[in-house]
């Protein structure tokens, strides 16, 4: 038998300005509440145990998706976009476009633009190396993927800019309608104006990740307005997440030097301390799901149609799960980390994310010896994504 405990109360507001700037401490206190948190300023659930964030997202039946991913409800206020029929879905709706999308993403489809991404990644590493000074986020964490990703999508050099903004208008709209949530949307209008335009099979180029998504129009399996919003989800999950995750690669190997050298000196260590890197600072820190039925989650009722949000960064910090969570080891196994999600929503394009990052990463690895901090990074603060603004790098070159 069960026994039904009285549920754990927090007063955190984790979309505050304060918890996103250092969000660790909070996290170790939403662990300790309990397996599972009200959150009584939003009338919402939390978990932040790895085993409840991996259970809940494991568990598709009971944890929906269609009712959004954010805080909003779609069950009870108006989507701020057309819901996304991959990311906002469910089965059986979600079965048919996620089956088209892990074909087009499959580790050997990706693999056909290594080539051209580790092409693209010594060009600008070299670059930056022999300028010595440079800001690690405009000047690499933005200016790759900005560069590869649109190119792998078939899309056109001109109007790229409105790329990072969407991004941003995305991620903070997985918020509260709070202060981050309305500068994003303040020039929302042409901004979502230019993505759907860029959506169209007329607007991709031949050959691109984008126009194979239209030939599954062809095949039957996808109607062409589909085609054109799983489009528009590449161009809404293909930057900003990696953008995020290189930045944050490199302000961990400048904070942790000894790291780097670790790296340096053996590089078949990349492939593994991206994934430390995803662990330590996850670029995507939080979704949300809502529940279909009444659950009990360690002996606390969760009623049905209740919004429960998943800490994924603070699921790969549980001491639980980590030995020493909160150090930075790129020799650990850190696979298991909750930054791509899981189940059947798990990030679908996490083997592009991975080609960019080792291309990066590997770039580097044989031209510097060591990262310095020229300043102090600035944050860039987003309701779901955690990075940096600026990060001021001098380089040590081999
Ligand atoms: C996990 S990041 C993300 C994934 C999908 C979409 C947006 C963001 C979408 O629009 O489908």
């Amino acid at each position: 038998m069960d026994t039904t405990i009285d549920r754990p109360v927090s007063a955190i507001d984790p979309f505050s300005r304060e918890f996103l700037r250092d969000p660790y401490p909070h996290h170790a206190r939403l662990r300790e509440a309990g397996p599972v948190v009200w959150l009584e300023q939003y009338g919402i659930w939390a978990m932040a145990r790895h085993q409840e964030v991996r259970d809940a997202l494991t568990d598709w039946q009971t944890y929906c998706s269609s009712a959004g991913v954010g805080l909003s409800d779609f069950r009870k206020e108006p989507p701020w976009r057309p819901p996304s029929i991959i990311l906002e879905a469910d089965p059986p709706l979600h079965t048919r476009t996620r089956a088209v999308l892990t074909r087009i993403m499959s580790p050997a489809a990706i693999n056909i633009l290594r080539a051209t991404f580790e092409r693209e990644a010594e060009s600008l590493v070299t670059r930056l190396v022999d300028q010595r000074e440079f800001d690690g986020i405009a000047d690499l964490a933005e200016a790759y993927p900005l560069k590869v990703f649109p190119d792998a999508v078939g899309i056109s050099e001109e109007g790229r800019e409105n790329l990072l903004p969407y991004g941003s208008m995305v991620f903070n709209s997985f918020g509260p309608r709070n202060e981050l949530f309305n500068a994003a949307m303040a020039n929302a209008g042409p901004v979502r104006d230019w993505i759907m335009s860029r959506c169209s099979r007329a607007a991709l180029a031949p050959n691109g990740l984008g126009i194979q998504i239209f030939e599954a129009v062809d095949s039957g399996e996808l109607s062409e307005a589909e085609a054109g919003m799983l489009v528009r989800s590449f161009l809404s999950a293909g930057i900003d997440t990696t953008v995020y995750g290189l930045g944050n690669a490199l302000y961990c190997f400048a904070s942790y030097p000894e790291q780097w050298m670790l790296l340096r000196e053996s590089p078949n260590l990349i492939r593994g301390a991206f994934e430390e890197v995803l662990r330590f600072e996850a670029p995507v820190q939080t979704f949300f799901r809502t529940t279909t039925r009444q659950v009990d989650v360690g002996g606390v009722r969760l009623g049905q149609g209740e919004k429960v949000l998943l800490f994924l960064a603070a699921a790969n910090r549980d001491p639980r799960r980590w030995d020493k969570p909160d150090a930075f080891d790129v020799k650990r196994r850190a696979t298991g980390h909750m930054t791509f999600g899981t189940g059947i929503h798990g990030c679908v394009g996490q083997a592009l994310a991975r080609l960019e990052s080792e291309a990066i990463l590997s770039a580097f690895a044989k031209r510097v010896a060591s990262f310095e901090l020229m300043g102090q990074p600035e944050p860039r603060l987003n309701n779901t994504l955690r990075g940096l603004d600026t990060l001021p790098l001098r380089i040590v070159p081999v």
